[in-house]
């Protein structure tokens, strides 16, 4: 895809800018794929509405979550798992639709990391106030495989330190479209998101839309 398909003025196309040793923001990737990839997730939303997860700590979580693919990552207060049931319904968690597969292999491709196959999407959603605290993400089995992140509708910082929980860390604005891809020796590093800013986004209103594109299981 060329820049000049989706450049405006004041948005300077895609870009990129290196995080860590194997972690990769790829600003503005994702705007190609939006015009399919937001009805896709509207779709998903409908068979599996985002809910609040509580944490094993007993808290409910600012951020709303649901997910798509084989498997979907759960909280409850008896821990943190992946299950290929959506504990609301019942049922399968909906399938992942091509164009998401497309956008995250893609992504992953031009990071470096070829033949990305994700077996799960996990979908959050933030509204003004909203926060993640900084994690590691560690309940996969697979930590060879990168992750795959894109943001859509308002803008966030993310916080990115290191291995260590009180590693000093660093502050990104993720935008709409931007897609970080992060593998390799920063996989495991420390993380979060900020409490969301109030604004409004031209195409997803008050809200921010985080997918996260995992390998759970072995290869
Ligand atoms: C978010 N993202 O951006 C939360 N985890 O809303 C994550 O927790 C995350 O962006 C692992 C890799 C990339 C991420
Ligand atoms: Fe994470």
């Amino acid at each position: 895809m060329t820049s000049d398909l989706f450049e405006t003025v004041g948005d300077i196309g895609p870009s990129r800018e290196t995080m860590a040793e194997g972690a990769v923001l790829l600003r503005s990737f994702a705007r190609p794929f939006e015009a399919e990839l937001i009805p896709a997730l509207r779709a998903i939303v409908k068979r599996a509405p985002f809910r609040h997860l509580i944490t094993p700590g007993g808290h409910r979580m600012s951020v709303a979550m649901t997910n798509c693919g084989r498997v979907g990552w759960v909280s409850d207060p008896s821990g943190y798992r992946y299950d290929a049931v959506d504990p609301e319904s019942g049922q399968p968690w909906p399938e992942m639709p091509p164009v998401l597969r497309q956008l995250a292999a893609d992504a992953a491709a031009e990071a470096g990391f070829s033949n990305f196959a994700p077996e799960a999407c996990l979908i959050n959603r933030y509204v003004p106030g909203a926060k993640l605290s900084l994690h590691q993400d560690k309940d996969e089995l697979d930590f060879a495989a990168p992750i795959v992140s894109v943001s859509l509708g308002l803008s966030a910082i993310f916080l990115f330190g290191g291995l260590k929980r009180n590693d000093p860390t660093r502050r990104y604005r993720l935008a709409h479209g931007d897609v970080a891809v992060w593998g390799g020796p920063s996989r495991l590093f420390y993380h979060g998101v900020a409490p969301l800013a109030e604004g409004e986004h031209g195409l997803l209103g008050r809200q921010r839309i985080n997918l996260t594109f995992r390998r759970v299981l072995m290869a």
